[in-house]
């Protein structure tokens, strides 16, 4: 196959030719000993996109996160988030093993919270229990389908966690995807949580990198808890130039991956055998169910390939789409087209 339609993630994007002409000519210097200028740069540069005081450049999304908790929270605390986030599922357990904190977690259908419920379970700390030390939000919210908060619901959870002196993370991996749905700037959303993590590596298309970002004395604390994760980087500006130009050039792009997801969605939703609705599909990620089909989701997927297809199943009767820079309207035209052929296939 000479160029698979790679809709597994958006992690998959690749660097960009201006990238690799940045990473070819960018000035380097030590990191941990602060004296890398491309990276310095980045950083300034990230922070201001976000409005926050200052920002730290990270390897990945997962360190980015886990810092944070690091940072926010004391051992034995809780940290309240929706049951399918990614610092919960994909992130290696890492609140129990750095943080030494535990989650209490809320079931949602769309992956975002309200304080309705996350009032009903912050607690101070007792001679029973520690209380809560975080609350955690992810936006957008990547396993819930790219769901996007309003931006009211994050403001009146900031305004009463902090009330009650707890601070909020946002995980915003896909802050930009988020941005471009609901038509305002990454600092907008991000103005009233503690903290905030976005990734460069993903929609963005930058090889590596996440940034953290929060207050001045939040991200003195980050910059050490990330060299005991192992994360401090010395010649690392190689990187920060690509995410430079990721950071400049990409987020004007994002449209068009979401017109290409609502595309995707709109047009498998005439497919027999799938079911998905097209009105929840807000940003790049879509989740179909094909057990009306009869056939199981990784037999799909391995189907898909064999045309030059790639697409994850999430179990035996849901597939995750992906669209970002590297896929095409047209690809995604020959990847419907290919799922009904294989489909039609099937029921005669
Ligand atoms: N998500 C990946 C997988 O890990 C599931 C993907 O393909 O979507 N927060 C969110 C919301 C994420 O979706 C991800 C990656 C991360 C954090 C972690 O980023 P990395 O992979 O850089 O550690």
């Amino acid at each position: 196959m000479d160029k698979f339609i790679d809709l597994r993630s958006d992690t998959v994007t690749k660097p960009t030719s201006a990238m690799r002409f940045a990473m070819l000519e960018a000035e380097v210097g030590d990191d941990v000993y602060g004296e890398d200028p491309t990276i310095n740069r980045l950083e300034r540069y990230a922070a201001d996109i976000v409005g926050k005081q200052a920002s730290l450049f990270v390897p990945t999304g997962t360190m980015g996160n886990q810092t944070a908790i690091c940072v926010h929270t004391r051992p034995g605390q809780e940290i309240i988030c929706d049951g399918r986030s990614h610092i919960v599922l994909y992130e290696m357990g890492g609140p129990a093993i750095f943080a030494a904190c535990v989650t209490r977690t809320i079931a949602t259908d769309d992956g975002l919270l309200d304080w309705g419920v996350i009032g009903s379970m912050i607690r101070g700390p007792s001679d029973h229990f520690q209380g809560t030390g975080l609350i955690a939000l992810e936006n957008s919210h990547n396993v819930a389908g790219g769901r996007v908060y309003p931006q009211e619901n994050v403001a009146d959870i900031c305004d009463k966690a902090h009330a009650e002196g707890v601070p909020v993370h946002m995980d915003g991996a896909r802050i930009f995807n988020a941005a471009a749905h609901l038509n305002i700037t990454p600092a907008e959303i991000a103005a009233p949580v503690d903290s905030v993590m976005f990734c460069l590596s993903k929609g963005l298309g930058a090889p590596v990198g996440s940034m953290l970002a929060g207050s001045r004395s939040f991200i003195e604390q980050a910059r050490r808890v990330r060299k005991g994760l192992g994360g401090g980087m010395r010649q690392a500006g190689v990187l920060a130039a690509a995410g430079l130009v990721a950071l400049k050039e990409s987020p004007a792009k994002i449209p068009a991956d979401h017109a290409n997801a609502q595309y995707l969605a709109t047009s498998l939703a005439n497919v027999p055998g799938i079911v998905i609705d097209p009105s929840i599909v807000e940003t790049n990620i879509l989740f179909l169910d094909c057990a009306q089909s009869g056939m199981e989701a990784f037999e799909l997927s391995r189907r898909l390939r064999e045309k030059g297809v790639l697409a994850n199943a999430v179990s035996a009767t849901r597939m995750r789409l992906v669209t970002h820079r590297d896929v095409s309207h047209e690809d995604c035209a020959v990847a419907v087209n290919f799922m009904r052929d294989i489909l039609n296939a099937r029921t005669i």
